[in-house]
Order: C-alpha cells, then structure tokens, then sequence
C-alpha cells in the first residue's frame, strides 16, 4: 500500500510510539521557529531546561509582533531574545525583517523537513512541502534542546485539486471554500493534504496562502507536494541546494477525500466573527467600509502586493476608507521599492506600514466604532482589531483592493483586464537583517540582557490527590484564545510578566473573571465545544495556571490549547455526554475525588461531583503515558528537567 506525503515524512522522523492512527507519536523537529509575543516565553523556558546549545539544524527567533513600541517593554523583548539566541545557538530575524512565516518560507524552510514554531500559521512552511506545526512555547524550547514533538498521529485529508483558478478569484479563496465546508473545527485530528492536477497552478506563495490559514480549520497542518514550481522558488531564493521531489505514492490510501474545482470557486469573505462564516459577495450584500489592511502572514508575498499595486495603479482610495499595507518581509518590501510598485501604492494613498504582523495582532489600526475593516488576514474573531464592536471580514488581496477604492465590498472580477503575475527568476536576496549566532567559542561570553517586564515562568504543583474548589467560569462553544488572553497594543507588551497579563485574562467574556479566580484561590472553567481555538499562545493557559486553574472541562478541545494546558499542568476533561454541559453552574462547588490515583492508574473515566446540585457528572481524562506523567509532575518544564538530565 502506497504513502501519503504526511506518512512519508512522518515516518522518517519519527523517534517514539507506534504508527497508529489516533496513538501518540514522538517526532525528530529538525527546525523551529520563534516569534516575540511568545518567544520571551518559550526562551525563559529554554534557560531553565539547562541546555547550553540548541540542538536543532536551523532555529530562528523572530520579531514582529510586538512592534509597536509605545514603552520600554517590547524593545526589553527584542534585547533579550536576541542576545538569548545569540548565546544559545539561534538566528535572530531582526525587527524590520518581516513576519516569521512568510521570511521562514523565503529563507530557511526546506521540504521533507519537519519545523514546530511558537505560532499557529507555523504550517506556512507546508507550501514548500515541509511538515510545519504550531506548538506552545514549551513544545518549542524542548524541541530546541532536542527533545521529540508529540502529536497524535493524525487522520489525512486529501483535498483533491482540478482546474485553474479563474481571473480575480485567489488563492485565499481556496482556503476560505475549505473552511466553508469543513468548519473551524473540521480539521482538528488532522492533516490537509493538496493533491492533483490543479497543484501544478498554484504558485509556491498561493499554496503557502492555503497551509497558513489551514490553522483556521483546527488542522494539525497541511501540506502541499514538493514539485518543480517548489524548485523554482528555491532556485529564485538562490536555495535550490535544498530542494527534493516529494509527493504521495499513486496508490497512498486517505481517511477523507475532498474535492475542489478551482475553475468553479468565487470570490468569498468570512464575515464576522469566524473565519468559517463564509459567503459570497451577492450573499453579503451591499457592504459599505471603513477601512481596509492588506498583509499578515496569509497574503503578503510579493505576488499578493503586486496584485494590489496594479489595482490600485494611477486610482486614489475612496475618501471615506482608510487603507494600510505592510509587505510581508524586508525582502518583499525591498522588491517592491526596487520595481516601483511601492510608489503606485504611496500615489493611490496607501498607508505604508513596517513588514510585521501590525493590525492583525490589534497592534496598531483598529478600526472605528462598529467600523467595517476587509482585512486580507486569517482571524475575525471578536475584538481582535482592538475594536470590540469593529466588524471584521476576511478577504482576499484582489477583494481587499479593489474594495478600497469603491468604497463598498466589490467583487473583483468587476475590474478590467486580468493580471498574470510572473515569479520572479531572482529575488533579491540581504540576509544581512538575520544576526546568526555566536560560535561555540564565543557563546559563554554572551551576556543575557534582561529586562525589567521579565517575570519568571508561574509556579507549578504536582497533580493534588483531590480537587476541590468552585466553577469560576462558564463559557460556550468556540471559545478562542483572544477570548482567554487577549492580544492588542496594551496588553501584547506584557507577554513576558505573566502576573501583570494575568489581570486581562478572560475579561473579552467577563472583566470580573481575573479578580474572581484569584480570590477563589482555585477553580475549574467550564466550556463548549472546540476550546481554545486559534493562537498557539501558552499565555492562554499559564494565565489560568497563574490564576489558580485547576482543571478545564469542555465538550472539546482544539489541539495547541489542550497540548499547552496539559504542559502547564492543568487538567484537561471533556464531558461524556455533552448534555451534562447543563448540569454546572458558574459558582457550583465541584469535587473530584482521588484524582491523582487515578490519573496515576492510567483511569480514564473520572466523576465531577456537584456538590451545589448533588449531580454525579462522569468526564473524559484521556492521558496518554507521557502526558499523565506531565499533568502528575505539575507541567512539562519540571518533567522535561527531569527528564535530559
Ligand atoms: C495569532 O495570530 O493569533 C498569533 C498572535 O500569531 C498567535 C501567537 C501569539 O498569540 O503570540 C498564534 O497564531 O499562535
Ligand atoms: Fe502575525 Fe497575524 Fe500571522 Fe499571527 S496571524 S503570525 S499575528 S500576521
């Protein structure tokens, strides 16, 4: 029987378990990735492990999320991982230098490699035929110090590909036709696999689009075929010395098949406040805007900007939108100063933003009250412009552009002409904004340069024998991690002071939620389905760890989420009936009884007792070996120590 392309690079890297789907599988990581809102984390949590040198073959810590420098702390950030990966064996993308995914792809990712990054797009990478996950901070400085990346081996989905897109309609709306049938919960347990003839019409940034926002399906990741168009760009990049062939075997056998038409896909939005709400623009209506942000890690290669430019060439955006682009990397950015396109946008009354993440993370341009912001991004979800009550949609650039001009949500393919974007042969390529590390020499000298915002990792316990304490917290279904820790220009800065950030936690569903939890000393949150969805941040359960979380019982968890509750030393429950959802109260006082022997016996079923209302609630425990190891020891960080030593 033939292999997948999942199965085909999984199998060369795997190091721990059995080849099992749904069993747990431990995987050699080859590269990793940082970004700064999750990198101070992640490196605090490298330095306590001990480990002098990382012992990957390509790490690289980012900066471009927290940009906006508006105190000290962000820059204190960026010191210190730099000199963290100076001293440690990494290379240091300096800010300026572009969002992670998009430089990564340029110049670093390789295909048949394996890359875990601090940041849900890490699957990014799968556009050149790379296994790239997502993964909390912890997972991330234990891969760095060689440790494997778990994962449960996944289910695969193959998305099968025939015809051409049409002109106008884009690659982001072939992600947004997969989340439209399949949901934000569709892709969780597995891997998106691209396939057949329609591959070859795809670029390696219009695939890359597709993998990124493949994290909006809940997905482990996705991955694309290493073909000649990955040659290609490698070649362009002057890093074809990388490149191998790689695709699925004729015969390789899928859990699911879906099938995908390009020629028949439309231009799509997700409107507000998910980015599986989606629909055309005749379903929408007639849409009048306020704003209008084309970049981010999903749409901004140069390809993407080269499409904005010639729409918006010799035109001037419509007096009542406000419209800001920022290239996706330095290299972008550069090539676009270089080939003039730059100025057509500045003439058309662009607002030109540095190459980061910016408005996408609420750093920067929220939109106005209620305003209507077509964003080329890949999240919608409530208040994450930074404007509680702004209305979000997800858009293609060519949308996004062509919008920004009329004034009202217009479909592309109402403009003129086509536009047949040729990849450049070359790209200009300065790697003179990446710091590579200091040599095994020089590291002991490196000096660690910290700042004051730099709070050590929240304390941890071992599992108790009981738990016993109130439901501090009653939330529904969709739950994503803007809601538990959001982000945004105010609190993005304290992502290194976990007390102070702590104080924001859950205040987007209840601002009493972080005083409550505190005072109740310990708790437990109850919740629907698909739980912490969205970002990788570890911030989103060392805020609840910090807080007093004892455990958190949901319908369902998204994957990253429950992988960082579990590393922090929460407990992670699900409901066996999921009616039993009704039978907890914000404020009922909850037992359960001799957890630790039975989490330590390997039991699975477990009781929630109710004392408030006497119900006996059974839950789902499901800890594998190592993961009940983790939870027993109080979190990954005590059990890794543990463990190289
Ligand atoms: C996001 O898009 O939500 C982020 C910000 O990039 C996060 C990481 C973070 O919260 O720092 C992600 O996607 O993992
Ligand atoms: Fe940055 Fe937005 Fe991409 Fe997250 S989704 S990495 S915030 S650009």
């Amino acid at each position: 029987m033939g292999l997948t392309l999942t199965e085909k690079i999984l199998k060369a890297h795997v190091v721990d378990g059995e080849f099992v789907k749904g069993s747990e599988i431990g995987i050699r990581i080859d590269q990793t990735l940082t970004q700064d809102a999750t990198g101070t984390m992640a490196y605090l949590e490298f330095e306590a492990m001990g480990v002098p040198r990382v012992k990957t073959e390509r790490s690289v810590a980012y900066i471009d999320h927290n940009t906006l420098q508006s105190g000290f702390e962000n820059a204190d950030d960026h010191r210190f991982i730099g000199s963290v990966a100076k001293k440690h064996g990494i290379y240091f993308s300096r800010p300026g230098n572009g969002i992670c995914h998009q430089v990564h792809l340029e110049r670093f990712g390789a295909p048949g490699k394996t890359l875990i990054g601090s940041d849900s797009h890490t699957p990014t990478g799968g556009g050149i035929g790379m296994i790239a996950i997502g993964a909390g901070g912890l997972d991330v400085a234990v891969a760095m110090g060689g440790g494997a990346y778990y994962i449960t081996y996944p289910k695969i989905v193959k998305v099968e590909l025939t015809g051409k897109l049409s002109p106008w309609v884009s690659a982001k709306d072939v992600i947004l036709e997969v989340l439209r049938r399949l949901s934000v919960k569709g892709g969780v347990g597995k891997v998106i696999e691209y396939c057949g003839e329609g591959v070859k019409t795809l670029s390696v940034p219009e695939r890359a689009t597709i993998t990124n926002m493949g994290a909006e399906l809940g997905a482990t990741t996705s991955i694309f075929p290493s073909d000649e168009t990955t040659r290609e760009f490698l070649k362009a990049q002057k890093r074809e010395d990388v490149y191998v062939p790689l695709s699925a075997d004729p015969d390789a056998v899928y859990d699911e098949v879906v099938e995908i038409n390009l020629s028949e896909l439309v231009p799509l939005a997700a409107c507000p406040h998910s980015p599986d709400n989606v629909k055309t623009v005749e379903e929408i209506g007639e849409l009048k805007i306020d704003q209008v942000c084309i970049g981010s890690c999903t749409n901004s290669s140069l390809m993407d900007m080269m499409k904005v430019a010639h729409i918006l060439k010799g035109k001037t955006v419509h007096p009542d939108v406000s419209l800001s682009i920022a290239p996706g990397s330095k290299q972008v950015l550069n090539m676009l100063a270089q080939n003039g396109a730059l100025a057509v946008m500045i003439d058309a009354g662009a607002r030109i933003l540095e190459s980061a993440c910016g408005p996408c993370i609420g750093m920067g341009q929220s939109p106005n009250s209620k305003g209507v912001s077509l964003r080329t991004f890949n999240r919608n979800f409530e208040g994450r412009s930074g404007t509680k009550d702004g209305q979000i949609y997800l858009v293609s650039p060519e949308m996004a552009a062509a919008s920004a001009l009329t004034g009202y949500l217009t479909d592309p393919r109402t403009l003129e002409g086509t536009f047949e974007f040729t990849m450049p042969k070359e790209f200009v390529i300065n790697d003179n904004m990446v710091v590579p590390p200091a040599t095994e020499a020089e590291m002991d000298s490196v000096q660690i340069l910290r700042g004051p915002n730099i709070k050590p990792f929240p304390e941890t316990a071992p599992l108790s024998e009981t738990i016993e304490c109130g439901c501090s917290l009653k939330v529904g279904d969709n739950i994503t991690t803007d809601h538990i820790m959001p982000a945004g220009a105010k609190i993005l800065p304290l992502r290194s002071n976990i007390p102070a950030i702590s104080n924001y936690c859950f205040t987007v569903c209840d601002e009493a939620f972080p005083e409550r939890a505190k005072s109740m000393g310990k708790s437990i949150i109850v919740g629907g389905s698909n739980y912490g969805q969205g970002s990788s941040r570890e911030h989103a359960a060392l805020a609840p760890l910090y807080l007093g979380v004892k455990a958190v019982l949901v319908k369902s968890f998204a994957r990253i989420h429950r992988a960082n509750l579990i590393n922090a030393g929460i407990l992670p429950l699900t409901f066996v009936n999921e009616a039993d959802y009704e039978n907890i109260a914000q404020g009922d006082e909850l037992v359960i009884a001799d957890v630790r022997k039975a989490v330590t016996e390997g039991r699975t079923e477990l009781t929630v007792v109710n004392k408030t209302n006497g119900r006996e609630i059974p839950v789902l425990c499901e800890l594998t070996g190592r993961t009940k190891d983790i939870v027993l020891a109080g979190g990954l960080l005590d059990y890794t120590r543990e463990s190289l030593k």
